[in-house]
């Protein structure tokens, strides 16, 4: 898989590509980031990427021109199954999102600044529109990583173990059930026995079961629609 980001602050986005997980993706080359400052793509000399809206009102919106000449330079390159706008003014990342991407060849992921992107390029360039919560961020950036971070864990063969990502919170539409570690009792304080019975029958049962509990307490949202 292939992903490019496109930002007014390439620093700002870079340092979570370098860790863990993510880091061990792109030196099995499973995928490669590939950052663009739009800056480059500025129309004058002096770096201009953004002008003041039309109409009036606070902040600077991104020009179309400068997205756009981005935008046709990879496209020239080669073909996108998706160009991504990261905004709040969008429908909500889920785990059945994060799935889809996961899947994808080349993806565009354009982020947001100031006041916003002139619509045009909305409407004219961008093929899905992905907000990561009910929050305002000052940019894109962060959210775009949280979106890369979300889809990269998906792609076969990053996670060690296989199975580990279909335990996920969520992938069954449930949260995670508590978890343990030696040493089994801290202080008095104990693993349920039943993690320790070696009944992997009554092992699962048992995730399942605190798995549904957390979720009614925390998440009920989660239930409606089983
Ligand atoms: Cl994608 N961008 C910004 N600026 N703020 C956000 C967001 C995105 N998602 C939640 N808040």
């Amino acid at each position: 898989m292939r992903i490019d980001i496109i930002t007014v602050s390439p620093e700002l986005i870079k340092s979570p590509f370098e860790h863990s997980i993510i880091k061990r993706a792109i030196d099995k080359k499973l995928v490669s980031i590939h950052f663009h400052n739009l800056r480059d793509y500025a129309v004058n000399n002096y770096g201009k990427i953004d002008d003041a809206p039309f109409g009036g009102g606070a902040g600077m919106v991104l020009m179309i021109e400068p997205i756009e000449k981005c935008i046709g330079r990879l496209k020239a390159k080669r073909g996108y199954d998706e160009v991504i706008y990261m905004t709040p003014d969008a429908t909500i990342l889920h785990q059945q999102t994060a799935n889809e991407l996961s899947l994808k060849e080349n993806i565009i992921i354009l982020c947001g600044h100031y006041k916003g992107i002139d619509q045009r390029v909305r409407e004219l360039y961008i093929t899905k529109e992905i907000s990561i919560g009910d929050y305002v961020l000052s940019g894109g950036e962060l959210a775009a990583a949280v979106l890369c971070d979300s889809i990269i864990r998906l792609i076969p063969g990053v996670l060690g173990d296989e199975t580990s990502a279909l335990t996920d919170s969520f992938q069954d539409g449930l949260l995670a059930p508590p978890v343990y570690t030696r040493p089994s009792n801290y202080h008095n304080h104990k693993v349920p026995d039943v993690l320790l019975s070696g009944n992997f029958k009554k092992i699962d049962e048992w995730r399942h079961q605190k798995a549904l509990e957390r979720t009614q307490a925390i998440r009920p949202d989660l239930l409606k629609g089983n």
